[in-house]
């Protein structure tokens, strides 16, 4: 019962009911089942937008922004930010907190913050419950910031309705080498910091490497955050992006979206399984040291485990 008015205050808008069913469904406890469907059923309304780039390019400055272009547009605002679980970054972190606080004592505008670091699939399951308490809960637009590098940051592709990369001009060559799983999943770039020398290079480079994909060219929009400067260009790209996409696309997603969610639930389960049952078994000693002796090797021992663990399964 408790759960059943902790849903409804957020169907309500309920700041402090949001948090904690946020919580409530990332800690799995008790009556998360009954509280996901309940938002679910009320889900779906809101556009998710995804922020990637590498660290510094200026991300959150740019959300800042965002948010003061969508509540100039009566839009209610949720931010998700996923923290970098490395320290280097933390002194960063708290300026982006100081500056979204602007925002904090606005009624419009949500912001959570989660940590990158965890387990298995963590970051996005986190991250796509938190999204579906903040659609529930009447948010139009759902920002996501995600930081650094690799698998993490372009997993936000799969969750997002449409993807903002952002970059800066006079990139190094590491990022060079991340740009092209950057370029596939940009929706809109930005070429942020526009000011410094090096930026219509910048723009001229990415011109040339983004195609049109389902019948939308990606624009490349410069912007000078820390002064706001572009992002209302930004903003009105969101939207028109927003507009071009059908109805068949968007419950598409999130058909995508929550198969992956239904998935990584099947890993999470199978990876406890696995603690479970042969943490304390005898036979996953007993397979290592038929590798370790060159009797066997680490797939034939995998194979053998999934015989103890699932009964008889065909070889792999
Ligand atoms: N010169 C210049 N600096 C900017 C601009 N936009 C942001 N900055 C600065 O760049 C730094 C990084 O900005 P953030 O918004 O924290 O960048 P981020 O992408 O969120 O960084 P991470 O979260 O660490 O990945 C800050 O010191 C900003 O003030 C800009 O247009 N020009
Ligand atoms: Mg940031």
């Amino acid at each position: 019962l408790a759960r059943t008015s902790l849903a409804k205050d957020v169907l309500l808008g309920n700041r402090s009911a949001i948090s904690k069913a946020i919580t409530v469904l990332e800690d799995g406890l008790p009556g998360s089942s009954e509280v996901y469907r309940m938002l679910s059923r009320a889900a779906g309304r809101a556009f998710v937008v995804g922020i990637a780039g590498p660290p510094g390019a200026g991300k959150s400055t740019i959300i800042n922004c965002l948010i003061k272009e969508f509540r100039e547009r009566n839009s209610k605002v949720g931010v998700v930010a996923v923290d970098p679980s490395s320290m280097i970054t933390g002194g960063a972190l708290m300026g982006d907190r100081v500056r979204m606080l602007e925002h904090s004592l606005d009624k419009g505008v949500f912001i959570r913050s989660m940590a990158s670091r965890g387990s298995l699939g963590g970051v996005s399951t986190a991250t796509r419950r938190t999204i579906l308490v903040l659609d529930a809960a009447g948010y139009d637009y759902i920002l996501v910031e995600t930081v650094g590098v690799g698998q993490t940051e372009l997993d936000i592709a799969k969750i997002a309705d449409m993807t903002v990369v952002v970059m800066m001009p006079q990139m190094g060559d590491e990022v060079q080498a991340m740009k092209a799983g950057l370029i596939e999943i940009g929706d809109v770039f930005v070429i942020n910091k526009a000011e410094l020398e090096g930026a219509d290079k910048a723009v001229l480079q990415l011109t040339l490497a983004v195609k049109e994909k389902d019948g939308w060219k990606p624009p490349i929009i410069r912007t000078t955050a820390h002064r706001c400067a572009g992002v209302k260009e930004l903003t009105e790209a969101i939207e028109r992006f927003r507009k071009h996409m059908t109805p068949e696309r968007k419950s598409q997603i999130r058909k995508l979206r929550t198969r992956e969610e239904v998935l990584q639930a099947l890993r999470k389960r199978i990876d406890d399984l696995i603690h479970e049952r042969l943490d304390s078994a005898e036979v996953l000693d007993k397979v290592t040291e038929q590798v370790l002796a060159g009797r066997s090797d680490p797939q034939k021992a995998a194979s053998e485990l999934m015989k103890f663990l699932f009964g008889s399964v065909d070889e792999y």
